[in-house]
């Protein structure tokens, strides 16, 4: 046997405007700059380590903030946002690979920064394709730490070689090879140059690039 794991934001769906928006608001509110620059480097990141990014570029100690009620905060405007999604929001090829990982009997498992990732596929409606879910509620340490990844194929029973990852952020690449695991980048391949490949979005992905 074999396993998918899919990271979720940037990969089955596209959740990273929604947690620009909330973040936004949130570093409005306390006199914190932000920008599209600085959201990109919160991609894959834990939502507590985002709020220490975010600080930190504005010159500013974590220490002087009541952070559990920021990152509260922060947590209820995405829930607001995301309250609302469908399976328009995924993005291009997800039921795709999500079927033809059913036909071929490849495992499928979720490996996602977030502590909302249930949520979010159910209101996608592609809850039911996955065999396991690993999130931010189960792990102790975020990408790049393999930890989240390491999970999925324990719980699997299979090797960490005998798995595949897909992910959009430089630190789930750098989680997933030093799991041992096979790597499938979605996005740019001048950011994600660690890949073993890397496709722009899941659309452009066949069988055949994992064998070359
Ligand atoms: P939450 P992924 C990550 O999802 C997002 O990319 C990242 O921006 C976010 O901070 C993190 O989840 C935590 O999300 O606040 O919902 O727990 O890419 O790992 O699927
Ligand atoms: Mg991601």
């Amino acid at each position: 046997m074999s396993a998918f794991i899919f990271d979720l934001d940037g990969v089955l769906v596209d959740t990273a405007k929604y947690h620009f928006q909330s973040w936004s608001a949130v570093a409005d509110k306390y006199g914190l700059g932000f920008d599209a620059a600085l959201n990109e480097k919160l991609k894959g990141v834990s939502r507590r380590r985002s709020f220490e990014i975010i600080v930190g570029h504005n010159g500013r100690a974590v220490d002087d903030y009541d952070v559990s009620e920021i990152l509260n905060e922060k947590n209820r405007l995405y829930l607001q946002f995301i309250a609302s999604i469908n399976a328009s929001e995924l993005l291009p090829g997800t039921i795709d690979i999500l079927s033809a990982c059913k036909r071929h009997g490849i495992y499928i498992a979720l490996g996602s920064a977030s502590k909302n990732a249930r949520y979010i596929l159910e209101q996608t409606q592609i809850l039911h394709y996955f065999d396991i879910i690993v999130d931010g509620n189960d792990v102790t340490k975020a990408k790049p730490d393999p930890q989240v990844f390491q999970l999925a194929s324990r719980t699997l029973g299979l090797k960490n070689e005998e798995c595949t990852v897909f992910e959009d952020s430089i630190a789930g690449i750098q989680a997933a090879q030093q799991a041992n695991m096979h790597t499938v980048g979605i996005g740019d391949s001048n950011i994600l140059t660690l890949a073993d490949i890397t496709i722009p979005d899941l659309s452009y992905f066949d069988f055949k690039l994992l064998h070359k």
